[in-house]
C-alpha cells in the first residue's frame, strides 16, 4: 500500500469582457448599442477514471487552467466560451484545499466535480440602453475565474486496517493469511511503509488487510512512525487490533490495546469508533494455564465493549481461521459502502465570502457614513457623476444594490454626510 500525493495550482478560465459597439449603418449617423456578451470561462472538473491508477501525472505537471472566454464583439456578437479543463484522477482520489486541508472533493467510482466554476462573461453594451441612456458606454467585464491550490490524495482502499503495537506479529499475520510478503524480523519498526494483502477465503469472499507500521505512544503526535499512516486506517471499514498476548517484551496486552485505541482517538475520533476485533496473538509461547487467565482477562476487559477477543498464533496457525471468518461476517453486516469523506470547504462560498461587494459603515466621531467596495469604485469608474444621467444612474444602483436600504436600516437621516468611495454628497431621501 502507498499513499499517492501531489500538489498541483488549478484554475477555472476568466469570464470574456462584454462588448462595447454601436451598429454602423448606412445612412444612418449613430445607431443603437449592439456589443454582444463575453463568453464564460471554463470550468475545472475533475472525473475519477478507472483506467488510471496513480497520481503521477500531476506530480510532473503542476498547473493546470482552463480556457478564458472571448470577448464579446459587435453585432450582438456573443464571445466563445473557454475550454474546460478536465481531471482525470484514479477513484478514490480525495482532494483537499492545500492549507486548510479541508475536503473539496472525494472521487468515487464513475463521479464528475466541477471544481471550481469559470467565471461568467460580462455582458455587453447592448444590455444597457434604457430610455434616458441610449448610448451606453458600458460593458460589463468578464467574472475573474479562480485559482487555488490543491492536494490530491490517493489511499489505497483496504478492507481491515491491522493495528498494534511494533514486533506483536502483525506482518507475521499478513504473510499467513494473505498473498502478501511482508519483511518479519524480531525487532521493532520492521515494517516501514504499509503493505497490502489479499484473504482468499474457500468458501467467501475474499477481503483485503491492510498491515501497517507499529503504533506507539505519542503515534497521533507524530511519535514513531505511525502517524504517517494512520490515515491510511480511515478508510478501511474495520480494525484487526493484533497484541502480543504473551508478553513477550515484558508488556501487559490490556494496557497495550489500551494505550494504542487512544492515539487512534486522538488522531481521529472517527477511528476509534471503527469497528474492532482483538487478535491475541503469541498464544503458541504460553506456559501451562497462562493462556487461559490472559484470554479470560482479556475478554472480560473488552467484550462488554463490543470487541471480541481471538486468541491466535500467527506462527502456528492457530485460531487464525475462527478470526478470518469472524471478520468476514463482520464485514457482511458492515455492508459494502465504501467511506466517502464528506465535503468540508465550498469554493464557491469562500468566494463570495472575501468578495463582499460593498461594506457601509459610520464613524460616529465625524459623523459620516462610509461606502465602499470594488463593485463600487468599478460603477464610478464608468459612471459620469457630473453629467444628470450619471448621477441618475448612480443613485439607481445604490438603490438597486440595497445601499439606500442599510443606511436607513443604519439610521441615516436628511442632510447627514455619505462618502461613497471619495465622494461626498449630503443624504436627501
Ligand atoms: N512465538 C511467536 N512469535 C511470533 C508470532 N507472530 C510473530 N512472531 C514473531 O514476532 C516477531 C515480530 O513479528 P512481525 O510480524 O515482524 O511483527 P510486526 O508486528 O509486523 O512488527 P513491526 O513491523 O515492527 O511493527 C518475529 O520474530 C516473529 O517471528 C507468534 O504467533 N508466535
Ligand atoms: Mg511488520
Amino acid at each position: 500500500m502507498f499513499a499517492d500525493i501531489a500538489t498541483i495550482t488549478i484554475r477555472s478560465g476568466n469570464g470574456g469582457n462584454g462588448c462595447v459597439s454601436f451598429r454602423r449603418e448606412l445612412f444612418v449617423p449613430a445607431g443603437g448599442p449592439d456589443g454582444g456578451d463575453g463568453g464564460r470561462g471554463g470550468d475545472l472538473i475533475f472525473v475519477a477514471d478507472k483506467n488510471i491508477n496513480t497520481l503521477s501525472d500531476y506530480r510532473h505537471k503542476r498547473k493546470y487552467s482552463a480556457g478564458n472566454g472571448e470577448q464579446g464583439r459587435g453585432k450582438h456578437c456573443h464571445g466563445k466560451d473557454g475550454e474546460d479543463c478536465i481531471l482525470k484522477v484514479p477513484e478514490g482520489t480525495v482532494v483537499r484545499e492545500a492549507n486548510s486541508g479541508k475536503i473539496i472533493a472525494d472521487m468515487s467510482a464513475g463521479s464528475e466535480v466541477v471544481v471550481l466554476k469559470g467565471g461568467n462573461g460580462g455582458k455587453g453594451n447592448q444590455h444597457y440602453a434604457t430610455p434616458t441612456m441610449q448610448a451606453p458606454k458600458y460593458a460589463q467585464p468578464g467574472k475573474p475565474g479562480r485559482e487555488l491550490e490543491v492536494i490530491l490524495e490517493l489511499k489505497t482502499i483496504a478492507d481491515v486496517g491491522l493495528v498494534g503495537f511494533p514486533n506483536v506479529g502483525k506482518s507475521t499475520f499478513l504473510s499467513r493469511v494473505t498473498n502478501a510478503k511482508p519483511k518479519i524480523a524480531n525487532y521493532h519498526f520492521t515494517t516501514l511503509d504499509p503493505n497490502l494483502g489479499v484473504v482468499d477465503l474457500s468458501d467467501a469472499d475474499g477481503f483485503v488487510i491492510a498491515d501497517i507500521p507499529g503504533l506507539i505512544e505519542g503515534a497521533s503526535e507524530g511519535v514513531g512512525l505511525g502517524h504517517e499512516f494512520l490515515k491510511h486506517i480511515e478508510r478501511t471499514r474495520m480494525i484487526i487490533h493484533m497484541v502480543d498476548a504473551a508478553s513477550t517484551e515484558g508488556r501487559d496486552p490490556i494496557n497495550d490495546i489500551n494505550i494504542i485505541n487512544k492515539e487512534l482517538s486522538d488522531y481521529d475520533p472517527l477511528l476509534a469508533k471503527k469497528p474492532q476485533v482483538i487478535a491475541a496473538n503469541k498464544i503458541d509461547v504460553f506456559y501451562g494455564d497462562d493462556e487461559e487467565t490472559v484470554i479470560t482477562l482479556l475478554k472480560e476487559e473488552f467484550e462488554p465493549k463490543g470487541i471480541k477477543v481471538f486468541p491466535i498464533s500467527a506462527v502456528s496457525g492457530k485460531g487464525v481461521k475462527e478470526l478470518l471468518y469472524y471478520v468476514r461476517r463482520e464485514l457482511d453486516k458492515l455492508g459494502n459502502e465504501p467511506v466517502i469523506y464528506e465535503q468540508e470547504y465550498f469554493p464557491e462560498l469562500e468566494y463570495e465570502e472575501t468578495e463582499e461587494p460593498y461594506s457601509v459603515t459610520y464613524d460616529e466621531k465625524e459623523k459620516v457614513y462610509y461606502v465602499d467596495g470594488p463593485r463600487i469604485e468599478k460603477m464610478l469608474g464608468y459612471t459620469n457623476l457630473e453629467s444628470e444621467k450619471g448621477f441618475v444612474f448612480f443613485q439607481n444602483f445604490l438603490k438597486d444594490n440595497g445601499i439606500f436600504e442599510e443606511l436607513e436600516e443604519m439610521g441615516i437621516s436628511d442632510g447627514d454626510t455619505v462618502d461613497v468611495c471619495g465622494y461626498v454628497f449630503d443624504y436627501y431621501k
